[in-house]
């Protein structure tokens, strides 16, 4: 009753003006962005006042409240600061200036460019990528994919496969952008860079840009700031948390059965198309397994491995850690400004519980590291859910140095790139040389064996001569290549 969670501006003030609506007497809608201070250790009693939270921190967070919400928060210790009384109004002009189709990475794409974009590159280069329907959202629409390797039209399951996906909640724009520019790279750059190719050639890359596609189409066509997807409630209240809605731990802490929740977990583990769709990428259908997976979400430049629905450490923790860690240093090697440094390490140790996420799902079903990164910027105050558009290919670069790193991880070494930094140089030579001559001399170098390379346990002739064929430069022989 405190609020039409559902509301748009539009919405709002149809309701306003209906004297019969029950709701016409209670507050406006939310739009007054807040940031309020308050002592660490009452977090649960701000989370469980279940209001829009945009950004949580030690102590801080970032609200979206209706205005007759201001009252709640105003409680002894705790301090309210309005960043903005209006979010509509005040983005309304941002929001139109964002939406540009033509030219990608300085402006979002509509969902239908994001979708032409898929189908172009899977129409030019049908010999490294296939276009995907993975779904079909509640509305209708198709959610699409594209499944990008050197042999597309067939699934390799004797390849490592890593799924990237983007956009569960609507209004994180940024998330769509991410996944179609690792598309967009790996499909292009093919002859250019030697990575891409291995990358093409030896592992199979599945993206899906738009999980939330009726979501994403309101955002730019009604509410800019809605998160769930579009189902009617049937209750006067719109939509689901596609990501409280995946099927394990399903209902538990961070998740809500008020369907007028901004964190609503559905009726039932999967109610929903959208998570649906993504789950039956997995296992049965597909015979498919996945290395890996990473959620891109926005913002607060988080790097999140399971549990979401427990502060209890999952298992494997340390590999999880590693993986975290990995894409931290990779992703921030990529910048060279401690703004956009991302924090890496569990979810609900950076942010807060939330049950029925597709991390948790994916690692508790199928045991892969499935890590949620929330993209740029860190704060509402430097844009929030509207990174500013300059921002757009930074953001997409730093994440494509993460994920073509996880995708390498899971790859067999590169004959003769004994540093395994994608280069047969002077220090892969020196590394040869210091294990040349003699069966596998570990003490020279904690691993000889890629050294030998027609694995007959003795570094030889054999093996220099294979190794030279590589050598000397960045651009390899296609031949050296694996
Ligand atoms: O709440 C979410 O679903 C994600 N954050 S967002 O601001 N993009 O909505 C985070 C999901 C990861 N899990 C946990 N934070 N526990
Ligand atoms: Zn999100």
């Amino acid at each position: 009753m405190r609020r039409i969670a559902s509301a748009t501006a539009i919405v709002w003030a149809a309701l306003a003006v209906c004297s019969l609506c029950a709701e016409a007497t209670d507050a406006s809608p939310p739009a007054t962005l807040v940031r309020l201070s308050f002592p660490p250790a009452d977090v649960a009693e701000v989370l469980a006042l279940d209001l829009d939270v945009w950004s949580l921190g030690p102590g801080v967070a970032e609200l979206l409240v209706a205005s007759s919400d201001l009252d709640r928060l105003r409680r002894p210790g705790w301090s309210v600061a309005v960043l903005d009384d209006d979010v509509y109004r005040s983005s309304a002009a941002r929001t139109a200036r964002a939406v540009q189709s033509d030219e990608p990475w300085t402006s979002h794409h509509t969902l239908a460019s994001a979708d032409a974009m898929l189908a172009d590159l899977a129409g030019t280069y049908p010999s490294r990528c296939t276009l995907l329907t993975v779904g079909t959202s509640i509305e209708g629409r198709p959610i699409r994919g594209l499944r990008i390797s050197d042999d597309p039209g067939v699934i390799h399951t004797d390849e490592p496969a890593v799924l990237f996906v983007g956009c569960h909640h609507a209004r994180e724009w940024v998330s769509v952008e991410v996944p179609l520019y690792l598309a967009e790279v790996l499909v292009t750059h093919y002859d250019s860079d030697a990575a891409v190719r291995r990358i093409v050639r030896h592992a199979e890359t599945w993206i899906v840009p738009v999980e939330n596609p009726d979501g994403y189409v309101y955002t730019q066509t009604a509410d800019r700031f809605w998160r769930k997807n579009r189902r009617n409630n049937g209750d006067g209240s719109y939509g689901v948390d596609t990501n409280r809605n995946y099927g394990y731990a399903w209902g538990g802490a961070g998740a809500s059965a008020d369907p007028s929740s901004p964190v609503y977990r559905g009726a039932a583990p999967f109610s929903e198309p959208e998570t649906q769709a993504i789950r039956d990428l997995f296992g049965a259908s597909t015979g498919r397994t996945f290395s890996a997976a990473i959620s891109y979400h926005s913002y607060s430049q988080f790097i999140m491995h399971p549990w979401s629905y427990t502060s209890a450490p999952p298992p494997a923790l340390a590999s999880l850690a590693a993986v975290t860690t990995d894409l931290r240093l990779r992703i921030n090697a990529a910048h060279n400004d401690a703004t956009y440094d991302y924090q890496s390490g569990q979810s609900t140790a950076l942010l807060y519980a939330a049950s029925g996420d597709f991390g948790d799902w994916a690692y508790g079903t199928y045991g892969l590291p499935a890590i949620t990164i929330e993209l740029r910027p860190a704060t509402a105050e430097q844009g929030g859910f509207e990174l500013p558009t300059e921002q757009i290919l930074p953001t997409c670069q730093e994440n494509a140095a993460g994920a073509f790193g996880l995708i390498e991880s899971f790859l067999p070494p590169w004959p003769s790139d004994l540093d395994d930094d994608t280069d047969v140089d002077l220090a892969d030579f020196s590394w040869f040389l210091a294990c040349f001559n003699g069966p596998n001399r570990a003490p020279v170098h904690s691993n000889c064996d890629a050294a030998d390379g027609d694995a007959d346990g003795d570094v030889d002739l054999v093996d220099f001569a294979s190794f030279l064929a590589c050598f000397n430069g960045p651009d390899h022989l296609p031949a050296c290549e694996p």
